[in-house]
């Protein structure tokens, strides 16, 4: 039987939260940028970049869709897994789907693969790479949902999709509740 997991929503900085690990929105380079990337870099300390500048010099950037771990520095999380979302387009709005809930699918394999109880997502692609809202919101809970359901044995307990924006806030909680 499936194990089920708790899925909930809290608005505000995911970089502030006491959690098993926290995902941060990157791009290929992993080398840092805006948004929460920014956040995540600035606030978890120079060890995070260092980490990320080791990984890709050893296996490369980074695709879409895919995922990687570093410890969290100075953040209060325990790692930080860190995914590329797809940049949004209008052509192959399905395959941007499939690499939007890879995103999703690839960090909880890592943070399962790690014991970790607890995982905060971001609203990965909803700020520069301009992914509709609405549609990235289902996509996400799609995703974890699925993954539950096809995991007979994991570690997740909680799912925290953090929403920085009372649009995002609003979508999740209208989905979830
Ligand atoms: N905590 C939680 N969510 C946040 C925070 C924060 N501290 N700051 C912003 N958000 P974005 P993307 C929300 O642009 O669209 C970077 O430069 C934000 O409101 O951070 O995947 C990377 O290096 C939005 O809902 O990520 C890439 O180049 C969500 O996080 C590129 O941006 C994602 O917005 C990735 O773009």
């Amino acid at each position: 039987m499936a194990l089920m997991a708790e899925l909930s929503v809290v608005q505000g900085d995911i970089t502030t939260l006491p959690v098993g690990a926290i995902v941060n929105a990157a791009n290929p380079s992993l080398l840092g940028g805006g948004g929460v990337d920014g956040a995540i870099h600035r606030a978890g300390g120079p060890s995070i970049l260092e980490e990320c500048r080791a990984i890709v010099a050893a296996r490369g950037p980074c695709e879409p869709g895919q995922a990687v771990v570093t410890g969290a520095g100075e953040l209060p999380a325990g790692i930080v897994i860190h995914t590329v979302g797809p940049i949004w387009s209008e052509d192959d709005a399905d395959g941007h789907d499939v690499t939007l809930g890879s995103c999703y699918r690839r960090s909880l394999d890592l943070a399962a693969a790690q014991e970790v109880r607890e995982i905060a997502f971001p609203n990965i692609s909803t700020g520069v790479y301009g992914f509709p809202r609405a549609r990235a919101a289902r996509v996400a809970i799609d995703a974890v949902t699925d993954w539950l359901d096809r995991r007979d044995r994991h570690s997740i307990e909680r799912i925290v999709f953090v929403c920085f924006d009372d649009e995002n806030r609003d979508l999740y909680e209208s989905l979830l509740l």
